[in-house]
């Protein structure tokens, strides 16, 4: 992308009700609009951020086998009235009516439409196990919308539901969704701690949240900090595997980490104390497993291999797409803007022509940025006429890994210089050279 045809409207000032980095860097860098309290339009350098976020999403859900569809964001309350938690959801749920005077909703998450999905199709155990799962909006009429996408009343959310014949199968998809949130946090390169939790409005006896630590948190936890070791890495496991699924949900929820609904001061004073953590975290995910709590009232039922009618075992399983945004840049940013993980970055690396117009700044760039596309990359080419310090100053904000600044002065030694956002050290290298560079550093593992 060529930024005089790029659509950045970055702003100099700090948006005076932004109160944290993410929402102050998101709004600058010209990535969302708030439309409403707590409703944001997404402009091109955000929606392609969600876009990258939603991908991994996407393909660590299919790894673990999990299938897509899409529901839609409006529902009919009588669903809801079904499994009794049209009245109990309260005045977070925007209730409308339509022309017909019939009562919907915009759903603030789908347990009831999915339950009632798979009634009208399946009946037989050996339809089992089957996890389902969606990327929809949702809306919460939040009493406190703040922070930006951190805490908005619509937000996009990744939601899936497990079906599974007996509660130990539906442990096994509790655990095989925890082994694959790990995957997904760290490819988008965040340290998620599982936490033991509470089931609120969804229900359920067991429970974690996915909290990254942060003091803009809005969660408070408590943990021990050997989990800050642990790490999924290039492991491989294999999802259908109930042992090696447990395995790694023992692993990574033995250490103590609470988040302050489930918090126990006895239990907590056991660790050693230069482990004993307290902190502030920001939730990115949550996985249930509360067996029959929908199935039953909605005669979710299959006919199990004794040909008795038995209600399906369930859990649901979240993931804050948008929130994630927010989450990323608190967990990476500095006073100049944000620094994007490679893994969700918008572009994969920037190029800074110090003199636009000068036939050889201009021939180099031309031809980097088509090696770059060539490899499969995108640059972002900053074209402007502007000066040099503002065109860093623009990249430093939007936060790209990677800059490579092309002026006549190194060109005359046939270099240009590469440079990494999050270190801020600079090396001189040929063009072909820093191309292979970036074609290694983005190459999948
Ligand atoms: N049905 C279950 C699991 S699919 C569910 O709704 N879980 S949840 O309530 O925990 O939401 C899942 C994730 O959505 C949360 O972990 C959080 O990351 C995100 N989320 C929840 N509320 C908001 C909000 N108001 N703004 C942004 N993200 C939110």
């Amino acid at each position: 992308m060529r930024l005089t045809r790029y659509f950045l409207p970055v702003m100099k000032e700090t948006p005076a009700d932004a109160q944290i980095a993410s929402h102050r860097y998101m709004l600058r860098a010209g990535m969302i609009r708030q439309q409403a309290a707590g409703i944001y339009s997404w402009l091109p350098l955000g929606l392609k951020v969600l876009r990258r976020i939603e991908q991994i999403v996407h393909e660590e859900q299919q790894r673990a086998g999990h299938l897509p569809v899409l529901m839609p964001t409006i529902q009919p309350a009588d669903l809801w009235q079904e499994s009794g938690r049209y009245n109990a959801y309260g005045p977070e749920m925007l209730r409308v009516r339509d022309r017909h005077d019939r009562d919907m909703l915009y759903g603030p998450t789908n347990e009831e439409m999915i339950t009632d999905m798979f009634r009208g199709y399946i009946s037989s155990y050996k339809s089992l196990p089957l996890t389902l799962y969606h990327i929809q909006w949702k809306f919460r009429d939040e009493i406190r919308p703040r922070f930006g996408v951190m805490r908005g009343r619509e937000f996009l959310m990744k939601d899936g539901y497990n079906f599974d014949l007996t509660k130990e199968d539906a442990l096994h998809a509790y655990n095989r969704h925890l082994v694959s949130y790990l995957r997904t946090y760290e490819r988008m390169g965040l340290k998620a701690i599982p936490m033991r939790a509470d089931g609120g409005p969804i229900g359920g006896d067991y429970t974690h949240e996915f909290l990254i630590l942060a003091e803009t948190g809005e969660s408070d936890v408590f943990y021990d900090s050997a989990v800050l070791d642990l790490h999924l890495g290039d492991r491989q496991v294999d999802y259908d595997d109930h042992v090696a699924c447990k395995a790694v949900m023992d692993e990574f929820t033995g250490p103590y980490a609470r988040t302050d609904e489930t918090h126990d001061d006895d239990l907590f004073l056991e660790i050693p104390e230069e482990r004993r953590s307290r902190g502030r975290g920001i939730e990115v995910g949550q996985i249930f497993y509360f067996g029959t709590k929908y199935s039953e009232p909605m005669g979710a039922v299959v006919v199990n291999d004794a040909g008795e009618r038995v209600p399906v075992h369930m859990g649901s399983h979240g993931i804050g797409v948008s929130r994630l945004l927010g989450a990323i840049i608190e967990a990476s940013h500095d006073e100049k803007g944000i620094i994007w993980p490679e893994g969700v970055t918008p572009f994969h690396c920037g190029i800074v022509n110090l003199k636009q117009g000068d036939a050889a700044a201009d021939k180099a760039c031309e031809d980097l940025y088509a090696a770059l596309l060539v490899k499969g990359l995108e640059p972002l080419y900053d074209d402007r006429e502007e000066r040099a310090g503002g065109k860093f100053a623009t990249m430093d904000l939007i936060g790209l890994p990677w800059r490579i600044t092309v002026g006549p002065r190194g060109l005359k030694n046939g270099v240009v210089e590469l440079t990494s956002r999050r270190t801020g050290e600079s090396e001189e290298l040929t063009p072909d050279v820093a191309v292979a560079r970036l074609e290694q550093i983005y190459a999948p593992h």
